[in-house]
């Protein structure tokens, strides 16, 4: 997955482009950068900023979006009138979500956008984002309107949204002194209020953090109101672990990104290291997914959008893990968290007699369907033979199943479907059916 930042360079690597580098890291996104301009400055002081030619970040955009599938574009800071305007013409037409993080002010208060850019940034590139993710200030300034209330913070919002940004988020920690911070979701028309304890130092790096975070999250696929939530929480995280690396303000430390997303990747390497492992593969390949909790749509399961596939003796992971991503191993994982929640994460392996004889020998529980007792309807129906075969598995069950089996039908393959609390569950099971 490749998540590109368009930013300035911030040497103290807290924030701008080396700080959207490390949050893209955390989150197992391949990060590449459009260096905007390039800011001097430390933990304690501002000393400078000059922009970068136009012409140089017009090539930089051409030659990152010429050369990679970019999945979400995060745009931090614009120094000029001149930089505003030749992103917008770069990215005007092109079909990426993109997540624009207003940047006005460092943190110790050096100015890192000329006052004459502003207007062309509300009129050009708010209307180009996805969402935009200003602060109580930077909102305030954006949509003119002084916040000193919720129901202000939603007014403002509103505004921004009408002045093209399809979703706002605006963070509530620069507000509101009291023990809480309330950030403020607007997605179409639905308002989401997301709250944390406030923490209580100051540090440098936790806007970028957030912005990139999101970014990251938006690119894997996640419903907005996910995406939102796991990067503030991540923020949050990398807030309490700042360190003094410097004199002056803590700088941030990026944490872990997404368990759900780390936990499936960890198990998805252990799972392709095992030795012969490419004799389990099936035709139709393997996917191995593991959703969130209380799932209602594929997008809560994140899965390879792609395949793990057989390369002669070995195997090979093709595509990236994004949510939404998987749609036969998913589906079954959602059928199955609705009778059973606690069953999240799940495997596809070739069918083979002995792998079944071996799981019952070794205690595991199976089920299974057969492919020809599916209604007409079902079978006609795209996409829902997986839901009908693992309804008709578990109906009569009390306790889950590790695993549910079908012998195939016409052209259909036969399969066998590990499941588990998580994957390192469905690890452990298959271990205990494999060689
Ligand atoms: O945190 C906002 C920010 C973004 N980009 C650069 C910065 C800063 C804050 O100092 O220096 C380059």
């Amino acid at each position: 997955m490749h998540v590109l930042s368009i930013a300035g360079s911030d040497p103290s690597s807290g924030a701008g482009i080396q700080g959207d580098m490390k949050t893209f890291n955390s989150f197992g996104a391949n990060g590449l950068s459009v260096v905007t301009a390039i800011t001097s400055q430390n933990t304690s002081r501002f000393f400078g900023v000059e922009p970068v030619s136009v012409l140089l970040v017009k090539s930089q955009i051409r030659s990152i979006l010429e050369d990679f599938h970019i999945d979400a574009i995060k745009i931090g800071m614009v120094y000029d009138k001149q930089t505003v305007r030749v992103i917008h013409s770069e990215l005007e037409k092109i079909k990426i979500p993109i997540i624009l993080d207003p940047i006005f002010k460092s943190t110790t208060g050096g100015i890192l956008q000329t006052a004459s850019a502003f207007s062309d940034f509300k009129k050009l590139l708010v209307p180009l984002c996805y969402i935009i993710t200003p602060n109580i200030i930077e909102a305030e300034k954006i949509s003119d309107i002084k916040i000193k209330s919720l129901k202000d913070m939603k007014n403002a919002a509103m505004k921004i949204q009408k002045m093209g940004a399809k979703n706002v988020i605006i963070k509530g920690g620069h507000f509101f002194k009291g023990d809480k911070v309330t950030d403020m979701l607007l997605e179409d028309k639905k308002f989401s209020i997301f709250s944390h304890a406030r923490l209580k130092f100051e540090s440098h790096g936790g806007g970028c953090t957030f912005s990139a975070a999101l970014c990251a999250n938006i690119a894997r696929g996640k419903k907005l109101s996910d995406a939102v939530d796991s990067a503030r929480l991540f923020t949050v995280e990398s807030i309490r672990n700042a360190t003094k690396t410097g004199r002056g303000l803590a700088i941030i430390k990026t944490s872990k990104g997404d368990a759900i997303e780390n936990q499936l990747s960890k198990a998805i390497s252990e799972f392709c290291s095992i030795e012969s492992i490419n004799e389990y593969i099936p035709e139709c390949q393997t996917n191995f997914v593991y959703s969130t909790s209380n799932p209602s749509t594929l997008k809560d399961v994140i899965g390879l959008e792609g395949r793990i596939v057989r390369t002669g003796r070995l195997v090979t992971i093709a595509g990236h893990l994004k949510y939404g991503g998987s749609k036969h191993v998913a589906s079954a994982v959602l059928e199955m968290t609705r009778k059973f929640p606690s069953m999240r994460s799940s495997l596809n392996i070739k069918y083979d007699e002995k792998i079944i004889k071996k799981a019952v020998s070794k205690g595991l529980k199976v089920s299974s369907y057969d492919r020809r007792e599916e209604p007409l309807e079902i079978r006609e129906k795209e996409g829902s033979t997986v839901s009908w075969g693992i309804k008709a598995s578990i109906t009569n069950l009390k306790t889950p199943p590790d695993i549910i089996f079908h012998k195939g039908g016409f052209g259909k393959e036969a399969m066998v479907l590990i499941f588990g609390k998580n994957p390192a569950d469905v690890l452990r099971k298959f271990s205990k059916i494999s060689r």
